[in-house]
């Protein structure tokens, strides 16, 4: 069985998505395209050697009778609207982070999931399927380091284009670690705030940069996570847990030691896009191989709602300097 797949946004991770869909999966082919700027869609297409249909509506390509499965991945604020159409016209839907920019967004989508009596979303959470954040995640669970007491983590890019806001280091890349150590975890956050370290000479004028987020979880545990978009030397992204009886680390990418010019190194990558390249890979053939089993079990709406309220509080806590509580409603029985 092949999925027939309809993507809308064709920029940096769109591309990434229909490359991998088309020449490294299994069992999906991508037959329609959208986005904003139709010649993106022409180059994507011939570039790859797509037979697929270019649509100039997002609409028109969700509701094409040979798309069965769309992947949303276009900016943000489309996100909500194209999840919506996508749940309404009982389609698999794949969506990249955030599910919508709000959390009352992802509330809206959850809402219209459950009416609807199906799972059909699947949030670009791509991290729990991570090799690395799986073997972490089995430390933690095989009770070697005892109960984690405290986690300290990082997340570095080499630098951040003008465009890029303060309150982004949240919405778009703190909230990768909102949902990753949720799962990690298996806890939820009750609150958040925000410290800022002196800032770097490399950010923008409006940007602020670097900054500490400290999140505690219902089951007290305190986790620090440094956002800092400007680092200059690599894309790093690091996770050090302390539990009772041991330190349990997130692994390094695999790279080759080298002892060359009087000095013992390894490389650091730069790109995101490598930083993660499997976990990508395995999330997506995940959803193909889950959309045709006619059952989805990865990162949930209910995922992209708690990682979104959380969000919106670290946001409220970097405006007002204080420390914000994190409401959760129960999770209902839908999405356990
Ligand atoms: P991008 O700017 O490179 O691409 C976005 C594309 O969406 C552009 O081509 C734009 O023309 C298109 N677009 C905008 N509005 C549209 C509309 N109304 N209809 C159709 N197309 C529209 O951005 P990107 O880096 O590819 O990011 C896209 C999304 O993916 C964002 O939500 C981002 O947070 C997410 N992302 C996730 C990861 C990850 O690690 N999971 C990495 C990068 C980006
Ligand atoms: C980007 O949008 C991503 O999602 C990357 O995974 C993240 O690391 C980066 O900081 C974001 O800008």
């Amino acid at each position: 069985m092949t999925l027939n797949i309809g993507v809308i946004g064709t920029g940096a991770i769109g591309r990434e998505h229909i490359r991998r869909c088309s020449q490294v999966l299994q069992n999906a082919r991508v037959v329609a395209l959208n986005d904003i700027d139709r010649r993106q869609c022409e180059e994507v297409a011939a570039a790859l050697q797509l037979q697929a249909e270019i649509y100039d509506s997002a609409h028109d390509l969700i509701n094409a009778p040979d798309v069965q499965a769309v992947l949303v991945t276009s900016w943000g604020p489309t996100h909500e609207e194209f999840v919506l159409a996508a749940i309404k016209a009982g389609k698999a839907v794949f969506c990249e982070k955030p599910l919508a920019v709000t959390a009352q967004g992802c509330m809206n989508i959850v809402e219209a999931e459950m009416a609807g009596g199906k799972k059909r979303v699947q949030v670009g959470f791509m991290r729990p399927y991570d090799s690395g954040y799986r073997a972490l995640k089995q430390v933690l669970e095989s009770g070697e380091i005892g109960t984690p007491l405290m986690l300290h983590c990082a997340h570095r890019n080499p630098e951040v284009g003008d465009s890029y806001t303060t309150d982004m280091a949240i919405t778009d890349t703190l909230i990768h670690e909102l949902d990753v150590l949720r799962w990690l975890l298996n806890d939820d956050y009750v609150s958040a705030q925000v410290i800022w370290p002196r800032k770097t000479r490399h950010a923008s004028s409006h940007l602020k940069d670097p900054q500490i987020v400290l999140l505690e979880t219902a089951q007290g545990t305190r986790i620090d996570v440094e956002i800092f978009v400007n680092c200059q030397y690599g894309y790093d992204i690091q996770c050090e847990v302390v539990g009772e009886s041991g330190i349990a680390r997130l692994p390094e990418p695999m790279a080759v030691q080298t002892r060359s010019n009087a000095a013992l190194s390894v490389a650091i990558l730069t790109d995101w896009k490598k930083r993660f390249i499997d976990a990508y890979d395995v999330e997506l053939q995940a959803f193909i191989n889950n959309v045709l089993a006619d059952e989805l079990t990865g990162p949930s709406a209910w995922d992209g709602y708690a990682a979104a309220v959380a969000a919106d509080a670290c946001v409220a806590a970097q405006k007002s300097g204080d420390i914000v509580q994190i409401t959760m409603p129960p999770r209902p029985a839908f999405y356990q």
